[in-house]
């Protein structure tokens, strides 16, 4: 099978590569990357050169390489992880979103379309579904609640399935989406909530925390998200949702607790800051449906994860520091304050 994956030199994208090339040797995967802030080639380092994996820099939304890449290759799945993902950028700028993620997965559907793709599988994210009252732990996000999105980013993501279920109605084309709940693990650029404590916390910086810290997401290791989107684009029904998670719901301020202990760093370097604006409340995913239909559960608790990815994160300075140093400076300092937070 030829898969062809969009945003492989990103977090998931590129956990998601390793994991295929371990799991289905027999397969060749083809990684399109445009290489935005987010995607780092150094990332696939230990891939590249292999027989069966081939990169190619290349926008999503520019359609007619688009095209001509699926005319050389005929992949026989897609898989579309490529986005703008950070949700602050998101209210800072949206029309970056808008166009990734919306006008570029139209691109990737009509080129699925014209090469006869045997299946189109859009990452999604529990995000679209909006947020949950934190008085409410009884409540779950279904494959079926209504899409009620809060940020730009979300909205995006949100627009793209919309696009994604037309495309699968009107017509015919083999789709599948996956909305998964928060992943942490290697990889993970430091804007996001668990490397960004990480990080911090090893430099001795302050630990940005917004608001009260009591919000709550639902935190997966990322190589379960992966076994999850491998068993779907295998086994999955053609034209369904399925949400992805693993019951490991936890407030900011604990999460970031954590990291201090396992550091060995004291929580007087927790700052409480602005909070972010239309800030979700709580994520929470109900996984029935892709546990009964196809099998899937977690492997990895988030006490044996959160450990792996913290070591990851101490052995791996070198990918981490590098990102943070130039660009990613300028736009932690218009974020957080000029000079940080203090
Ligand atoms: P990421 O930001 O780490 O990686 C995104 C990748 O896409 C980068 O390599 C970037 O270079 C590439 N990219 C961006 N714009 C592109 C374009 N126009 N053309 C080609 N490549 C482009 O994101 P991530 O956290 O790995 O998320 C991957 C996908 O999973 C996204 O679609 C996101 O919405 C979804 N998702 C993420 C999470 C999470 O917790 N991180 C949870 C659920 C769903
Ligand atoms: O500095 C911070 N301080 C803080 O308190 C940052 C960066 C985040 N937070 C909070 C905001 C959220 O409540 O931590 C929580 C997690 O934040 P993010 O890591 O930015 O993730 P989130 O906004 O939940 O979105 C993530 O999960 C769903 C991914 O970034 C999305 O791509 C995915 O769709």
């Amino acid at each position: 099978m030829k898969i062809l994956v969009t945003g492989g030199a990103g977090f998931i994208g590129s956990n998601f590569i390793f994991y295929e090339l371990k799991q289905h040797p027999e397969d060749t995967i083809l990684c399109v990357d445009s290489l935005t802030y987010a995607g780092n080639l150094s990332t696939l380092e230990p891939v590249m050169g292999q027989e069966n994996f081939h990169f190619v820099k290349m926008d999503i939304r520019d359609r007619e390489g688009i095209f001509q890449l699926f005319e050389e290759n005929h992949p026989d799945v897609v898989v579309n992880f490529a986005a703008e993902s950070h949700v602050d950028r998101s209210i800072e700028d949206p029309q970056i979103f808008l166009e990734t993620n919306i006008i570029g997965t139209s691109v990737l559907m009509d080129a699925s379309r014209a090469y006869g793709v045997k299946r189109y599988h859009q990452v999604s994210t529990d995000e679209v579904y909006g947020d949950l009252p934190l008085d409410r732990p009884d409540l779950f996000f279904h494959e079926d609640t209504p899409l009620h999105t809060s940020s730009p980013y979300s909205s995006s993501k949100a627009s793209a399935d919309l696009l994604v279920m037309a495309y699968y109605r009107t017509y015919g084309l083999p789709v599948t989406i996956s909305r998964c709940s928060n992943n942490y693990g290697p990889y993970q650029f430091p804007e996001k909530l668990i490397p960004l404590m990480i990080a911090n916390a090893l430099e001795g910086k302050p630990l940005p925390v917004y608001g009260k810290g009591e919000n709550i997401r639902d935190w997966l290791y990322v190589e379960d998200h992966c076994k999850a989107i491998d068993l779907i684009i295998r086994k999955g029904k053609e034209g369904e949702v399925y949400n992805v998670g693993g019951h490991n719901e936890m407030q900011n301020i604990d999460i970031v607790k954590l990291i201090c202990d396992a550091l060995n760093k004291p929580y007087d370097l927790i700052r409480h800051v602005e909070d972010r604006k239309g800030h979700d409340q709580r994520y929470a995913i109900d996984p029935t449906k892709i546990h009964q239909e196809l099998g899937w559960l977690p492997d990895t608790k988030f006490a044996d994860g959160i450990k792996t990815t913290i070591a990851w994160y101490l052995e791996h300075k070198d990918w981490w520091e590098n990102i943070i140093s130039g660009e990613y400076q300028k736009y932690y300092e218009k974020m957080y304050g000029e000079g940080g937070i203090h």
